[in-house]
């Protein structure tokens, strides 16, 4: 039997989808997950009133309270494996045990109610893991260019900024296709800079 390690094994990787509250989170993991998407959904009940701030997504009747967990093989070497957070201020404390051992996150944003992924965008700049941008196209909504977005959340040149529809299996993909590709880019950047300066 041939023990040798097989050079086809897929590397596993930890990818966040992270952003404010309905922004589509939970949605994505849904379309572009090969498995039965692991969902924590509860009802938005009455309680939840002056709490949630449901503006912009009325239709909204669950909301996530613990994670999303889905998986996606992106090529015969890579396999993602995504963690959707709970999109609402009150479970802020569960955002540092799902980032534990992510490679980068992808952060949703929602034009009619850009502001919702400020404190995403500040927590993956702060713990200084790559992210991009994925911008939801929601039906009513404003269509910003990339550019735009990008001006307005104040946004790092180099960090990538794309319009998505995440109901869209292949749409999704393209945005974690993109994550993958700016990791990669950035860690021969990091390399090369590190190189540079011990040669
Ligand atoms: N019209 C329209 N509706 C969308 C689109 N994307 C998502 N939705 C709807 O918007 C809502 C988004 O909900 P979720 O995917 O649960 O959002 P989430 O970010 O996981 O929400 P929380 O976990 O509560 O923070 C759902 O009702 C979707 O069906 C879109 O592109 N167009
Ligand atoms: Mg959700």
């Amino acid at each position: 039997m041939d023990s040798k390690p097989s050079e086809t094994v897929p590397y596993p990787v930890k990818i966040l989808v992270a952003g404010g509250f309905g922004v589509g989170k939970t949605t994505l993991v849904g379309s572009v997950s090969e498995i039965r998407p692991l969902q924590t959904e509860e009802l938005l009940t009455e309680q939840s009133v002056g709490v949630d701030d449901t503006s912009g997504v009325e239709r909204k009747t669950t909301t996530t309270v613990a994670m999303d967990f889905g998986r996606i093989t992106l090529s015969e070497r890579l396999i993602l494996y995504l963690f959707g957070t709970p999109g609402q201020d009150r479970f802020w404390f569960m955002w540092d045990e799902l980032a534990e051992g992510a490679l980068g996150a992808v952060v949703l944003a929602d034009t009619r109610r850009l502001a919702e992924c400020f404190p995403a965008v500040d927590y993956f700049e702060r713990r200084g893991l790559p992210f991009i941008i994925g911008v939801n196209c929601f039906d009513d909504g404003y269509d910003y260019s990339g550019d735009e977005i990008a001006a307005a959340l104040d946004l790092s040149e180099d960090i990538p900024v794309i319009l998505c529809d995440v109901r869209q299996r292949e749409s999704g993909k393209e945005v974690l296709t993109t994550l993958v590709r700016h990791v990669i880019g950035r860690q021969t950047a990091k390399r090369a800079a590190a190189e540079a300066t011990s040669g």
